[in-house]
């Protein structure tokens, strides 16, 4: 992605609240992810949650991370990562990789904000920056993410509430990309075919990830990931100083070698 592109996302994301990037990925990618949520489900015998926000004919799969390929090539994207750090900046962290699959008959999900649970007045600058990447096409029909404009600049809705909204409709292999304020629920599944998403959450490097990466993800497979993912998931080191262990990051631990500064040595 160019320079412009990339700059033209972030200024969508600042100024509506969200932006959509069109063949974000291929649909080689697309299959080998489809066909893991697939086996997944299979294999987890995963069931819809049974609650009003995570759905009653919606299936979701947490902490996919821990799975290895090929969701290990989803957080890093080159056409989604660098939007994400204009909205947030290059600390950020994987807030939560997930799946989630709409099915027929599915009911629409009560409009919200990512960030509703973080007691900080509003408007404040972005503090989550979070991504849907669309495994089948998202149609209005079929329970395409309603959006609800520009609402970021407000405080955060009344869970539940009626808004006008529009579905972000995308194509297979598109990304829509918001700022965590943004108001926004899953839509209404009225067809008789599933629609599935990876719900790709980022955090700043701050504030605490909503799942939790450390304990979730087995050291000796993250371990294997590139060096960025593992700042992602959370072995780096905020601006030189939030995550340290006894003035070490967290990868060099993990890795049992590797370079780090402290801010407090840059003095
Ligand atoms: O499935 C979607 O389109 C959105 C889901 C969502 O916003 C959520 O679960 O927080």
């Amino acid at each position: 992605m160019d320079q412009k592109t990339r700059d033209d996302h972030i200024e969508l994301v600042k100024r509506e609240g969200f932006t959509i990037v069109e063949n974000a990925f291929d649909a080689k990618l697309t299959d080998a992810l489809n066909e893991s949520l697939t086996r997944l489900e299979r294999e987890m015998n995963v069931k819809p949650a049974m609650n009003g926000f995570e759905g009653r004919k919606t299936v979701r799969i947490y902490n996919l991370l821990a799975y290895g390929a090929p969701f290990t090539l989803v957080p890093a994207d080159e056409n989604v990562l660098p939007i994400v750090e204009g909205v947030l900046d290059q600390g950020c962290l994987i807030s939560s990789l997930s799946s989630i699959a709409i099915d027929p008959g599915e009911t629409a999900q009560p409009i919200h904000s990512d960030d509703q649970v973080i007691p900080l007045d509003k408007p404040h600058r972005s503090i989550i920056c979070n991504s849907m990447w669309a495994l089948t096409d998202f149609t209005d029909a079929n329970g395409a993410t309603r959006l609800v404009p520009r609402s970021h600049k407000k405080s955060s809705p009344e869970y539940g509430g009626q808004y006008d909204t529009i579905p972000a409709e995308m194509k297979q292999g598109s990304v829509l990309i918001w700022d965590g304020s943004l108001w926004h629920g899953g839509g209404a599944n009225r067809t008789d075919r599933r629609r599935t998403g990876i719900a790709m959450n980022y955090c700043a490097g701050f504030i605490r990830q909503q799942e939790n990466q450390q304990l979730g993800i087995a050291p000796e497979l993250v371990k294997s990931f590139p060096p960025r993912l593992q700042e992602l998931v959370g072995y780096g080191v905020y601006q030189g100083l939030i995550g340290h262990i006894d003035k070490k990051s967290p990868a060099q631990l993990l890795n049992g070698g590797g370079e780090f500064e402290s801010i407090w040595n840059r003095t």
